[in-house]
């Protein structure tokens, strides 16, 4: 199967031109948001909404800075089959005072509408800019991204090439109950909804195993089978991987899986492709690095192969043929590093750095799109603070913070009440150390990083006068993704 057909390219140039006519009359530009399960999605977005709303500190995004964003407010969403984004709802948990918690997660495509007034700059712009831009802000689960690679696979090739990874350090370990199930299973036997439904659930329990902190692996497709939005429970995410030998005997198991696994492809995979990535403008992708480097180089390895992936979605999406005559395509993508305040920031540029190395690796491997690029390190909303204690006669950088109730380091279990000061280590300075023994000893949980509360702000604690969230970097990367396009 093929990104596109010819029926494909007309379906998108038929969206490709209402987007253009509505863009005429109301400028806009549609901004994805993705990245993997627990990256930082929601409160990115959260965060940036509520920053421009109630005039947060963001020096480092120019119009703002000069002061020619007049208002920011969210206005009803375009599209109606889009779930929206649950804006109101994230705030009220993130802004509940002695209450507040972090948002809940959510497994599913959204949609919000920001609406930005401003000052267009220069006596022509004035003249013909109204001076008003819709941000449509699509929130997407990166899993999904990762799925393009079946686009092109068979159901006897993806069975080869999950099995081969499963079979390898340290995903055989995770898959184990799952391999062994298989080893139980002939692929020529007569089909059987249960088998297939044990088969299923095994396979699924292993990928998310996979996503656990110890581990931290990023690529484990089918996306819809760690996120399945509205499709939970449905035939089309119920199969798995078989041990093939031969072409598959009617009304058997191996039948059966393909035909779902066929239906997949078609009927999840490529319609969202072709209905929502394909009508992006820009992009921004959340990456949880530090928990790769973290959990060690076999999960670094992996997030550098799921970068690889995510860079060939963009470069197809721009090299259809419609988006090609259109001029429409990503032109902006932003790869950010999430949840920089669990660092010092004498380790911001270095997290930075790492981040760009890794998708520059990635880009060798999956050719140009032919978009800009930029990186940063940033934490939507910052949790913690910065301080220099004196230990044995050294200055060390410490960061400070409420752990989360439960989070334990030693001995200790915290309660969620009290602040403390923890060194978060160094991150190194050559990037490519990253793909070598474990780099990092910072003091962690076992299972991973600290995890802090979310921070007093305005609408918390009177005492607190700060206007919105405060954040690391969240300015820069707002300046990269549409900065340009309100002047
Ligand atoms: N300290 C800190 N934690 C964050 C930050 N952003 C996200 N997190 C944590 O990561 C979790 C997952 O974030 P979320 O936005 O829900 O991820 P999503 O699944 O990509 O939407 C949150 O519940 C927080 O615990 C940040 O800027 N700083
Ligand atoms: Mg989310």
């Amino acid at each position: 199967m093929k990104f596109t057909s010819l029926t494909d390219e007309a379906l998108i140039a038929l969206t490709g031109l209402a987007d253009y006519a509505q863009d005429i009359v109301n400028p806009t530009l549609r901004l994805g948001v993705t990245g993997l399960s627990r990256s930082g999605k929601t409160v990115f977005i959260t965060s940036l909404v509520h920053n421009l709303i109630n005039g947060g500190k963001l020096p480092m995004f120019a119009p703002y800075a000069n002061k020619r964003i007049k208002r920011a407010y969210l206005q009803p969403q375009p599209d109606d089959d889009i779930p929206r984004f649950p804006y109101e709802e994230h705030l009220s948990a993130l802004l509940d005072g002695k209450n507040r918690k972090w948002p809940v997660s959510t497994n599913r495509i959204s949609q919000l509408r920001l609406t930005i007034e401003f000052e267009p700059e220069g006596l022509i712009a004035r003249n013909i800019s109204n001076g008003k831009l819709n941000i449509d802000i699509i929130d997407y689960p990166g899993e999904w991204l990762l799925d393009l690679p079946l686009l092109d696979l068979t159901y006897d090739e993806w069975c080869q090439q999950t099995l081969s990874a499963a079979n390898k350090f340290p995903r055989n370990k995770i898959a184990k109950p799952w391999l062994d199930y298989l080893k139980t299973l002939n692929s020529q036997a007569n089909e059987d909804e249960l088998i297939v439904q044990k088969a299923s659930e095994l396979f699924t329990n292993y990928l998310f195993n996979c996503r656990k902190d110890k581990y931290a692996l990023s690529t484990v497709p089918p996306g819809r089978f760690i996120m399945p939005g509205d499709l939970a429970g449905s035939p089309l995410i119920t199969f798995a991987p078989l041990e093939i030998s031969n072409t598959p005997r009617r009304g058997s198991l191996h039948a059966m899986m393909e035909r779902r696994y066929n239906s997949y492809v078609s009927r999840v995979v490529k319609p969202f492709f072709l209905n929502h990535f394909s009508r992006l403008d820009r992009q921004i992708v959340l990456v949880d690095a530090l928990t790769a480097i973290n959990a060690g180089p076999e999960a670094v390895f992996d997030l550098k192969s799921a970068l690889t992936d995510i860079l060939k979605c963009f470069r197809h999406g721009n090299t259809t043929f419609v988006n090609a005559i259109l001029g429409k395509k990503i032109n902006r993508i932003l790869f950010a590093a999430t949840k920089a305040d669990h660092l010092h920031h004498t380790s911001h540029d270095r997290l930075e750095n790492i981040l760009k190395y890794l998708v520059e690796d990635a880009l060798k491997r999956s050719g140009t799109s032919g978009a800009e690029f930029d990186f940063v390190a940033l934490s939507a909303i910052r949790a913690t603070r910065e301080q220099i204690i004196s230990q044995d006669n050294e200055e060390l950088p410490a960061i400070i913070g409420i752990p989360q109730e439960g989070q334990t380091l030693g001995e200790e279990t915290y309660n969620g009440k009290v602040e403390i000061a923890l060194f978060p280590g160094d991150l190194p300075e050559k990037p490519e150390t990253v793909f070598a023994e474990n780099p990092k000893e910072a003091e962690n949980d076992e299972n991973g990083f600290m995890q802090f509360r979310p921070p007093l702000t305005k609408g918390n604690e009177d005492t607190i006068k700060a206007p919105s969230f405060p954040h690391i970097r969240l300015d820069k990367a707002l300046n990269f993704l549409f900065g340009d396009s309100l002047s």
